[in-house]
């Protein structure tokens, strides 16, 4: 029996107990379009988290918070080797900065020695880069933002886009904004900085803009004006090389760009001169696409406070197991493994889940095992809860018959899946499992870029979008 308390994002819940969003535009928006495309005007957002490695060692050792805090790549206890990574906000008051050497960062913030927090000379805390651990925040951080659209493209470690066109309209996108950063901010325990416009690129710069713990709305027809003063080496495809020549010509911000002769600019760049002036414009037409198919769909809600009511817990998993069904057949997807996720206060995360012995589209039967994966946290007081299916299978064609799965919900075989999980009851992925395995898609080192867009990375080891790679991203 299907219910249909749930709007298409899974977002209204009658049990009440919701961070409710009720900026949901019921149908689609105004068809505006961008010049030159016939496209229907976009909502996208983009997040980035602020001083990302130094946040989560923050978040794993508190008495960091508020500290110049440097993480070093490279670096080891003691020593001046290695290149900054990344450094708190306090830290950055300093002078030290992304891509710095060590020894240069010491030299601007000497380390703090053992005892001595007195003030006379500032000092720094210098910690190495713990990726494994920055991954399984960043799985974390990655979850909100699937639950949140069913379009999202990860680009690095830290940062993301997500299109809410069908979900946000531009007077909820500040609520929105600062809804979503709460939540991280709450459940995750880090600081993202999110920008909204109607194209990537100045969604990006949006979320650069007011940070950290910033948020930015750019409305269509504003764009223009919000990139005139950006300095060019900030415009999508423009890298320090280009930039320089373009200084020569006298062009040095986003402004400047957008005014120049095209002509000119295609004179001296090729068609990629009329390309970066059309980005200077606020003219960018591409999509924020996701990188193949998802390997997992979830959803998630939170309680506004740690309930520990039997049944108020299995009403919002029923819910949150019938709005992943619901979005799985509209994705045409079939499913193998069910999982649940709950979250017990402040931050410990448990992932249970249930494999089949082969795909499946059911409603019942996700709702059924979800519950069932429930019953051990019956007693435990719970802060969130999550809803996933995996193993997904995209082939189309008959569902199978679920004739041949229904033992599965008593245990199912032990045959091994696909990807190593374990069939049977609970025994896959349980524990506080690293959510990466558990993760929607893959992330990348850089933007997305048109393909002629091959500044930056080629001319300077930068990333297109600036970024500068130390060869420790993902
Ligand atoms: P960024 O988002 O560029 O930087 P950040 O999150 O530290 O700071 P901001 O508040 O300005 O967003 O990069 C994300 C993480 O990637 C960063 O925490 C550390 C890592 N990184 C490097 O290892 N080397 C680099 O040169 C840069 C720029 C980042
Ligand atoms: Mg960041």
């Amino acid at each position: 029996m299907r219910t249909h308390s749930v709007d298409r994002l899974g977002r209204r819940d009658a049990s009440g107990g919701e961070v409710f969003r009720d900026y949901v535009y019921p149908s689609g928006m105004d068809a505006a379009r961008l010049p030159g495309t016939d496209r229907p005007d976009q909502v996208v957002a983009h997040v980035d988290m602020d001083c990302f490695y130094a946040a989560c060692e923050q978040r794993r050792e508190p008495d960091l918070a508020g500290e110049p805090l440097v993480i070093g790549m490279g670096y080891e206890a003691g020593e001046p080797h290695g290149a900054v990574a990344t450094a708190s906000y306090e830290a950055r008051e300093y002078g030290v900065e992304s891509a710095m050497a060590i020894s240069e960062a010491l030299e601007r913030l000497p380390r703090r020695a053992e005892g001595d927090s007195d003030a006379d000379t500032p000092t720094g805390i210098y910690r190495p880069v713990d990726l494994d651990y920055y991954e399984s925040v960043a799985a974390e951080v990655k979850e909100i933002l699937h639950a949140e659209s069913d379009t999202v493209r990860e680009v690095s470690i830290d940062e993301a886009y997500l299109d809410v066109t069908d979900t946000v309209d531009w007077n909820g996108a500040g609520a929105w904004a600062s809804d979503l950063r709460a939540t991280i901010k709450s459940e995750v325990g880090v600081v993202a900085s999110v920008g909204l416009a109607p194209t990537m690129s100045a969604a990006k710069v949006a979320s650069d803009r007011e940070k950290p713990d910033g948020q930015v709305v750019v409305e269509p027809g504003e764009v223009r004006a919000f990139f005139a003063d950006l300095p060019v080496d900030e415009v999508h495809g423009v890298g320090p090389v280009t930039a320089r020549e373009l200084a020569r010509l006298g062009i040095e911000t986003a402004g400047d760009l957008a005014d120049a002769d095209p002509d000119a600019l295609e004179r001296r760049f090729g068609e990629r001169g009329r390309e970066i002036r059309r980005y200077a414009r606020g003219e960018d037409t591409r999509e924020v696409t996701p990188r193949g198919d998802p390997k997992s769909l979830s959803r998630e809600s939170a309680f506004t406070e740690a309930v520990a009511a039997i049944e108020e817990k299995r009403r919002k998993v029923t819910t949150l197991a019938r709005a992943v069904a619901d979005r799985a057949g509209r994705e045409g997807a079939r499913y193998q493994t069910v999982g649940i996720k709950v979250v017990e206060p402040p931050f410990d995360i448990n992932t249970r889940a249930r494999s089949l012995p082969g795909p499946i589209a059911d409603a019942d039967l996700v709702e059924s095992i979800a519950l069932d994966l429930l019953a051990e946290f019956d007693e435990r007081p719970v802060r969130k809860l999550g809803v996933r299916v995996s193993n997904l299978d995209f082939s189309a064609g008959e569902q199978a018959s679920l004739g041949g799965f229904e033992g599965a919900t008593d245990g199912g075989s032990d045959e091994a899946t696909p990807d190593g999980d374990c069939t049977g009851e609970s025994q896959a992925v349980a524990g506080q499992a690293s959510l990466t395995a558990f993760d929607g898609v893959g992330t990348e080192s850089s933007d997305p870029v048109s393909p002629d867009a091959t500044d930056g990375a080629d001319e300077s080891g930068h990333a297109p979008d600036g970024q500068a790679s130390l060869g420790d991203f993902e």
